[in-house]
């Protein structure tokens, strides 16, 4: 009755006469000051967070200072984390400016006042006052040319980036070193269990969005990098179709491979960065080829969406670990409650894929020409490092920022440095990469069977078809290894698997198939809400609030 009453004045004054029997104060409940809930940052949505901020319960200088006080908290001191490499020092003065256009002008989009923080090999400004390095000493103090284009994009949607994350040195494109360690940041280790292992590349954006250290991140993938720390770190990750999303200014592995993705807390935070990200980019023709209008993504996120669908799972890719395919099989079952038919679909090329080693040979060449390029553009480079051949100098003449005990590996940069260019073997090894996971890998699997997605654990041999195929990959959280679970090593200083730490599930589709999966992804995130299931260990929660930096 008291609901009734509460909506009905809420919808029309007319429906008082059904409510003329409650005591007068109920009819002036919606002018009550109700008590201000301030959202939890470990959780908190960007929906919520913008509600908040319309509502005038906060500001985004609030959440600027509650963001850095909690990285101080965990990033070196406590835990020592090492997910954030930079802060951006003027941060807050555009809080600020925005707090105030919010007021004046209302907010330019759901991102307008939302701190991001984003991978340090996603370049941004120098002038204000923040370096993009890929972790490498090489790179500090270097001048880019200008933003990145998903930076140009996130400042014109009003969002204020926040700073810069760790990562495995370019984009774990070094050598045979673990995930999350850099020269600039050290080893980046997860936060739910005491030294685990993050996943990379994109392992700073991981951590720092599965406790709250920003509203959300970006990260990028070239094969395996976003959906990984999306995976270890109980993420919704978005791996984009190639060239949906632009990499103009983006450090670069390879323009056949490398895309740009948001890592978040929940799907529907990715599916509403992803929509201000997409988008053609004159500076990145990749982008050129995509569909003219960019989808809005958040359009995708329907509860239902798997209902009379038809998802195949590939077996020889899935993981053999009991515990992720306990879980997995689980999944399967859930997606069949949730109306979908489940049908074992191999793809049919799936052993040769397996084998072969095109992959590398277009990644070594694209590397060295693509690195190259990098350094040249630079309008400033205090190091000295003008191509790739001056990077392997740089790092064996400063072994102590560059190769420390156990961190000396460089073989992947020597590896690309020997290689002479396009020929005639990159090519024919790159359309074979097009031949086998586009033409006779994804695409013939999904046509055989009438399939709408494929779905993996996102720990098997998850992401090298669709990262030789440029297709995307949406990963949610799947489980969490149990407490009693036989602890790994993952490197010197890192552990895998451990008790605590998460798996993810990953839906793989066509090219631009994007909206789709995020709505696959949607459904079964919803249904099971597996992120909530478990959280960090407690030092590596970050105690500060937004209860904690507003002005009373
Ligand atoms: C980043 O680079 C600038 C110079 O461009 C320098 O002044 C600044 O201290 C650097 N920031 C950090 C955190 O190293
Ligand atoms: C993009 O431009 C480069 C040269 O600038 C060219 O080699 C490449 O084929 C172009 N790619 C696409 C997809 O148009
Ligand atoms: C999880 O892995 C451990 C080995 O580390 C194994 O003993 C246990 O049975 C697995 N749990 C499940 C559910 O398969
Ligand atoms: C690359 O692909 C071609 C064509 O499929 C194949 O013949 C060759 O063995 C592959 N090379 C490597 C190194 O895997
Ligand atoms: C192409 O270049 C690679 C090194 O980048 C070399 O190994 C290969 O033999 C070359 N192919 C031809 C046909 O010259
Ligand atoms: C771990 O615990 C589970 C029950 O939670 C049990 O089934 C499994 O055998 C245990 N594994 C080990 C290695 O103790
Ligand atoms: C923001 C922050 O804490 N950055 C630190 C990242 O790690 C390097 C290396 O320890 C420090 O120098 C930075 O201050």
């Amino acid at each position: 009755m008291a609901r009734l009453a509460i909506v009905c004045v809420l919808i029309s004054l007319a429906c008082l006469v059904q409510s003329f029997s409650l005591p007068r104060v109920s009819l002036r409940l919606p002018r009550a000051k109700k008590p201000i809930v301030l959202p939890d940052l470990y959780e908190a949505s960007v929906p919520e967070l913008q509600a908040g901020l319309a509502a005038g319960h906060f500001t985004s200088v609030d959440l600027v200072k509650a963001y850095f006080a909690r990285i101080d908290e965990v990033n070196l001191k406590g835990p020592a984390l090492r997910a954030v490499l930079e802060l951006n020092p003027t941060a807050l003065k555009q809080a600020a400016l925005l707090d105030l256009e919010r007021k004046v002008k209302g907010p330019r989009s759901a991102l307008h006042g939302i701190p991001v923080l984003l991978k340090d090999n996603i370049a941004t400004v120098a002038s204000e006052g923040m370096n993009t390095t890929a972790g490498s000493f090489s790179l500090l103090g270097s001048v880019v040319p200008r933003d990145a284009g998903v930076v140009t994009r996130l400042r014109k949607a009003g969002a204020i980036i926040l700073g810069k994350a760790n990562l495995s040195e370019f984009a774990h494109f070094r050598g045979n070193l673990p995930s999350g360690w850099s020269g600039r940041g050290g080893q980046n280790t997860n936060a739910y269990f005491p030294n685990a292992d993050p996943c990379g590349s994109s392992s700073g954006s991981g951590v720092a969005a599965s406790i709250g250290l920003a509203a959300v991140t970006l990260g990028t993938e070239t094969d395996g990098s976003i959906t990984c720390p999306s995976s270890n770190n109980n993420l919704a990750g978005i791996k984009p179709t190639l060239g949906l999303t632009s990499r103009a200014g983006v450090i670069p592995i390879s323009a056949n491979q490398d895309t740009v993705g948001p890592m978040t807390r929940s799907l529907t935070d990715a599916a509403i960065v992803l929509s201000l990200i997409a988008g053609k980019d004159p500076n990145d023709n990749f982008t050129l080829a995509q569909p003219p209008r960019v989808p809005d993504f958040t359009k995708a996120l329907n509860k239902n969406a798997l209902k009379g669908k038809r998802i195949g799972v590939p077996r020889l890719f899935t993981d053999s670990e009991p515990n992720v395919s306990a879980a997995f099989e689980q999944a399967l079952a859930t997606i069949r409650s949730l109306g979908a038919t489940v049908v074992d679909a191999d793809l049919p090329d799936a052993r040769e894929i397996l084998r072969s080693n095109n992959e590398t040979i277009v990644l070594d060449v694209d590397f060295k020409v693509q690195l190259d390029g990098w350094y040249q553009s630079l309008i400033k480079n205090p190091s000295g490092v003008r191509s790739l051949a001056d990077l392997i100098k740089f790092n064996d003449d400063h072994p102590e920022l560059e190769e420390p005990p156990n961190f000396e590996d460089q073989s992947e940069l020597i590896e690309s440095e020997a290689t002479t260019g396009f020929n005639s073997t990159y090519f024919a090894a790159l359309a074979a990469n097009h031949d086998l996971g586009r033409t006779r890998g994804i695409d013939a699997v999904l046509k055989a069977n009438k399939l709408d997605a494929l779905v993996l654990p996102a720990t098997g041999f998850t992401t090298t078809a669709p990262a030789i195929a440029g297709y995307p990959i949406i990963t949610v959280p799947l489980g969490f290894y149990p407490d009693n679970v036989t602890i790994g090593s993952a490197g010197p200083l890192t552990v895998y698997p451990a008790p605590g730490v998460p798996f993810g599930l990953s839906f793989l589709g066509t090219a631009f198939s994007d909206f789709d999966l995020i709505g696959f992804g949607f459904a079964y995130e919803q249904k099971t809400k597996t992120r909530l299931a478990r959280k960090a260990f407690p030092a590596a929660i970050p105690k500060t609030q937004l209860k904690d930096v507003i002005k009373h």
